[in-house]
């Protein structure tokens, strides 16, 4: 004889006469303890009902479309030892699900006990950062649930959590470090254990229904808009999304390109709260966090069309290339172009050459701009200034630190000049020369590439005549050099060769605006021929 239990709806909170919408199971079918049996949909999110026990369905008392409440008989389900059927009022206790009697003398009932959660071996690495905890106290874990995401110096992992139950205790915070074997929570879980029948009646418990997903839907319900589609998921940008891998799936599941979502934690990882925010912009007919789709470019098989080799890209590429590719696609670009007068500083730059290199110190152009550019900064701090990370203000910097463009053989780094305001154009010299040595030989520090509040890029120890530098975000601002040249320039009714260097100023659109981006050009073509303020500052 098999033992028959009836699963009733269990507690779903304030909700009566709620709507089945989908009847997950059929007669005969197998199901196991937690599998869902059917979807029910309140006004305010759609649940399901897990089976409390494992067994086989021996009949089905709903169908889809019938309006359930607590108590209500969902399916008889046959387990595994014998048993007759007998109907029970709902029980009062909040999370019963189901109960249960056999005529035998044992049945089983879920009993709940405190199982202590752990971190698993982690291959070669102990003493690993905890970079997010996922739970808190009163959730409700499944299996495989990750509980915490783990930061080594290789990669992100998530630790999944080996059983179902409620979360009674977390026991670590961001930034602690963890090795295996610690207990990272403490966990009240069900466990399926036989009783005597005969005995006073036993609290049969089953996990409560999973808590209701997110309404995301709910802003344009609000607004009365139509929602929005969200952008179909472009997998490099998603590859290269700074996310732990719970908050890939959970973004996948939602269908969400974490390549267009801003992260706001740590290192602007991303976490579930800016997933649901950007699915919410999206949903309200975008917001600052929803960006529009951006088509795809053709993938193409070159091997088709001839032989062909695959170079990987350098590390420095990897890290350069994301980060360029965000400043391009967030900032509105614009580029004011002008030419500064550069013969008196050049002539200056020459006749200072030599002691500079009894000093070992190479002076070139660049340390001219560079001084000219703390000069302009100062007058214009908003060149200086960078939004804040919630985009309501503008951070104004007391410091000036220039960070350059440097072609090192693995790739493009930006070494940084601290405090350039109180260097003189020797002292800035000395520092261009031994940061770029530095990035050349792949030395430099961390700190020596941080903290910058504007940007040079100087191609003009190569050529051209202007380009269009991208901007260093979260700076507002680059300044690209091109190479000077004699040009014949109209002063006092007749033309006088002069040597121009061309100055290509990128600016950020949201927080400047293109007057303030031509003055403050101007001001620098004209400071960079100031060989007295430069020189003598
Ligand atoms: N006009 C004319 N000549 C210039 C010049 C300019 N604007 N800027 C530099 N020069 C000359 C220098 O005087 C030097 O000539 P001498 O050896 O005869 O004195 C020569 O060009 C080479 O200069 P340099 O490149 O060694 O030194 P620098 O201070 O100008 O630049 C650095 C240093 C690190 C910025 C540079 O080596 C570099 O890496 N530039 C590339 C930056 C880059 O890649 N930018 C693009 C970023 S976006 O992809």
């Amino acid at each position: 004889m098999s033992n028959r239990i009836e699963v009733r709806v269990p507690d779903i909170g304030d909700f009566n006469d709620v709507e089945i919408i989908e009847v997950l199971v059929e007669v005969g079918q197998s199901v196991d303890v937690e599998d869902s049996l059917i979807t029910i949909e309140t006004d305010k999110a759609a649940m399901d009902v897990p089976s409390p026990h494992a067994g086989t369905i021996a009949s089905i008392a709903v169908s889809a479309g019938d309006k359930v409440s607590e108590g209500h008989i969902i399916l008889a389900l046959d387990s595994d030892s014998s048993a007759q059927v007998e109907e029970l009022a709902p029980t009062a206790e909040p999370t019963v699900a189901v109960t249960s009697v056999s005529s035998s003398e044992a049945e089983t009932v879920m009993v709940p006990s405190l199982v202590e959660l752990k971190v698993p071996v982690l291959g070669d690495f102990d003493d690993v950062e905890v970079i997010e905890v996922l739970i808190e106290p009163g959730d409700h874990i499944e299996l495989e649930t990750p509980l915490l995401t783990l930061e080594t110096d290789k990669a992100a992992m998530d630790i999944p959590s080996e059983v179902a139950g409620v979360i009674k205790e977390v026991l670590v915070n961001v930034g602690d470090r963890v090795a295996a074997g610690a207990t990272v929570a403490v966990c009240e879980s069900h466990t399926a254990q036989s009783v005597d029948a005969t005995s006073e009646p036993a609290q049969v418990e089953a996990a409560a229904p999973a808590p209701p997903p997110a309404v995301l839907s709910e802003p344009s319900a609000a607004t009365g808009a139509a929602p929005a589609a969200l952008p179909s998921i472009s997998e490099s940008t998603f590859k290269l999304a700074h996310a732990s891998p719970a908050i890939r799936k959970f973004a996948r599941e939602l269908g969400v390109d974490l390549g267009r979502v801003r992260g706001s934690s740590v290192k602007s990882r991303i976490n579930k709260d800016d997933v649901k925010a950007f699915v919410k912009s999206v949903m309200i007919g975008g917001g600052p966090t929803a960006a529009p789709a951006l088509p795809e470019v053709p993938k193409v098989d070159h091997a088709k069309f001839g032989t062909v080799t695959l170079e990987p890209l350098t590390r420095i590429q990897k890290i350069s290339g994301p980060r360029l590719h965000a400043s391009w696609v967030n900032i509105p670009h614009v580029t004011q172009n002008d030419l500064g007068d550069f013969t008196k500083t050049e002539s200056k730059r020459k006749a200072m050459k030599a002691a500079a290199q009894e000093l070992a110190i190479k002076l070139t152009p660049l340390a001219f701009v560079v001084r000219a550019c703390v000069v302009a900064l100062q007058e214009f701090p908003l060149f200086n200034a960078s939004l804040s990370n919630d985009g309501k203000a503008m951070v104004m910097k007391d410091y000036i630190n220039i960070g350059f463009a440097a072609d090192t053989p693995n790739g493009l780094m930006v070494p940084v000049i601290h405090n350039a305001q109180s260097l003189s154009v020797l002292d800035i010299a000395k520092a261009l020369g031994e940061l770029s040595l530095k990035a050349r030989e792949g030395k430099l520090k961390a700190t020596e590439m941080q903290g910058g509040s504007f940007t040079v890029s100087s191609l003009g120890g190569i050529g051209g005549t202007s380009f269009t530098p991208i901007v260093n975000a979260p700076e507002v601002a680059i300044l690209g050099v091109s190479r000077s040249s004699m040009q014949p320039v109209y002063i006092d009714g007749e033309f006088v060769p002069r040597l121009m260097l061309p100055l290509s100023l990128s600016y950020d659109h949201r927080v400047i605006d293109g007057a303030s981006a031509a003055r403050f050009t101007a001001r620098l073509a004209q400071l960079v021929g100031d060989v007295d303020v430069l020189v003598d500052a």
